[in-house]
């Protein structure tokens, strides 16, 4: 007599289990070593290694859900090879712990790819291929013989069969206790264990990082303290973006799949490149420097027009030019390339940096140290410049250099070399497609020239005459400014419209242009419906 076949679901179950497993014991691994764990690796990989523009179309599409996109597609992936490799281990066992052993390789070439961000981040992927391997054993053993023609061996019987209770549906491969069962339920006790390990990677402390993060930082004062804002400067309009954007609130835009949680004893950064004398520079000796103050909006190239990714927040940092100084910067050095821990690069103007404006590295926002999100512990910050160009989180190097030379990571991908930001205006209140009672409403909103200045915001309604709107006060010309208007509406559907005119005296055309390569343009416009 043959061995009852394992049921047709087995192999993709067991291949399941086995890829659950891996990665649930990879997490704990991961949390402790401070590293990402290996999904995120290989998708950070990818992103890295991918053809030109793909990146800038997933983030176009998917927008701020990028991420998670991409890791599900990276699980997806996984998902289908384990499902295919569980169905090949159980007619060729060799075959499955092959495609285990080429998985867990190239979880290895993703971290060796990586290895300047997380050079331990191989380690979780070796826990993973063990974890996996184990499992996999552990599951076949479930089985049945390896093919329904060899004779089944003694050890495979189940060993719970006793004949006395051996009921008549024993012997088949969907009994109780048939070879079906047992590898169900082994699978999901695999699968638990997964999951439980997982689980416990979420609660675990780094053993390094934790201790020197954002919580434990002390920042000092600034040697230029600003003042209070001035009354006038937040409106308090409900609906209205509150002038300081808070933390928690604040977009958030980067190609890191994890956020990078550095240790500031650990931080480091390099100021070298074409200068006369190259230097480091610890948190300590940082914090020990002068610092100042400086109340500054920042935006995203790809904002859209009447888009979020635009907030204000009031930064404390040394400034960058002082730094550039004290380097000795050549004076053919037209570009300051910055790269984060995480190896992302941006090329910022020397001139602009160098030319008075509040350009810092930062490591304050809105009265306390960065956030992680915002590039903890240090990150640059340069008003009048989109964050692609001068505003990298986790800044660890600044190598002075030519654009001729070296370019920047979204300048390699097709977006403009240099990215001053375009004036731009937007509605908050009334919201988009939003029910107000008719009569008198209140309309208002934000605009921006950062460091320029915005001189005027007009507003139409129902493509009538544009109406000059009140402008809150600002502390400066390097922040948004809030603006407030009233429209007389009646009962129904209306447009409304905003237009900004900037300090040099332009105004804001309603020519719509796309974000990339240097920035949208165009009116914000918006329908409500009065009742
Ligand atoms: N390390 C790092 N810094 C980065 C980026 C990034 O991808 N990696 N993105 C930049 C972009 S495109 C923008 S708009 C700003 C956004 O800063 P925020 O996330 O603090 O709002 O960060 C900039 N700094
Ligand atoms: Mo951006």
């Amino acid at each position: 007599m043959s061995a009852p076949a394992p049921p047709r679901f087995a192999g993709p179950l067991i291949g399941l289990a086995t890829a659950a497993t891996a990665l649930g014991a990879a997490q704990p691994a991961a949390a402790l070593l401070g590293v990402s764990p290996p999904v995120t690796v290989v998708a950070d990989a990818v992103v890295d290694h991918s053809p030109f523009g793909l990146v800038a179309w997933a983030i176009s599409v998917f927008g701020a859900a990028d991420k998670a996109v991409l890791v599900t597609g990276v699980l997806l992936v996984l998902v289908a090879v384990a499902c295919a490799a569980g169905g090949l281990a159980l007619r060729r066992p060799a075959a499955g712990y092959a495609v285990l052993g080429a998985v867990a390789l190239a979880g290895l070439a993703a971290a060796w790819l990586r290895r300047t961000d997380d050079p331990w981040a191989a380690v979780p992927v070796l826990v993973a291929a063990l974890a996996g391997a184990l499992a996999l054993a552990l599951l076949r053993r479930t089985l049945p013989a390896a093919s329904p023609a060899v004779p089944a061996p003694a050890e495979a019987a189940p060993v719970d069969a006793e004949p006395g209770n051996a009921g008549p549906g024993t012997g088949s491969d969907t009994a109780p206790g048939g070879p079906g069962r047992r590898t169900v339920v082994a699978s999901a006790g695999v699968i638990a264990a997964g999951a439980v390990a997982g689980g416990a990677g979420l609660w675990l402390p780094s053993l390094s990082g934790r201790t020197g993060g954002p919580g434990a930082l002390r920042l000092p004062a600034a040697a230029e303290p600003l003042p209070a804002l001035a009354p006038g400067t937040d409106l308090g309009i409900p609906g209205l973006s509150p002038f300081f954007t808070p933390n928690d609130d604040f977009y958030r835009i980067d190609t890191a799949l994890t956020v990078p949680r550095l240790d500031a004893s650990r931080w480091r950064l390099r100021v070298h490149g074409m200068v006369d004398r190259p230097f480091e520079i610890t948190m300590a000796e940082l914090l020990d420097l002068p610092l100042v103050e400086a109340d500054i909006t920042l935006t995203c190239v790809s904002n859209q027009v009447g888009g979020d990714l635009v907030g204000n927040a009031r930064w404390l940092g040394h400034p960058l030019a002082d730094l550039l100084r004290r380097a000795g910067v050549h004076s053919d050095a037209d570009q300051i390339l910055a790269t984060s821990h995480d190896g992302w690069t941006c090329g910022t103007p020397t001139e602009v940096v160098m030319d008075g404006r509040d350009a810092l590295l930062a490591v304050g926002m809105n009265g306390a140290p960065l956030p992680h999100e915002h590039g903890f512990p240090a990150r640059t910050v340069v008003p009048g410049l989109y964050g692609y160009v001068s505003a990298t989180k986790w800044v660890t190097d600044l190598k002075l250099t030519r654009f001729s030379d070296e370019q920047a990571y979204w300048a390699d991908r097709g977006w403009a070399e240099r990215g001053p930001v375009k004036t731009m205006s937007r509605i908050d209140v009334p919201g988009d497609f939003t029910r107000v009672p008719a009569g008198d409403v209140a309309v208002a909103g934000v605009a921006w020239a950062q460091h320029t200045g915005i001189d005027a915001v007009e507003v139409r309604l129902d493509r009538g005459e544009w109406s000059t709107a009140e402008l809150a006060r600002v502390p400066g010309i390097d922040t948004w400014v809030q603006w407030v208007t009233e429209v007389s509406v009646e009962p129904g559907m209306h447009a409304l419209e905003v237009r900004a005119t900037d300090a040099t005296g332009f105004t804001q055309s309603h020519v719509e242009v796309e974000t990339i390569p240097d920035g949208a343009e165009g009116h914000h416009y918006l329908r409500f419906t009065a009742e």
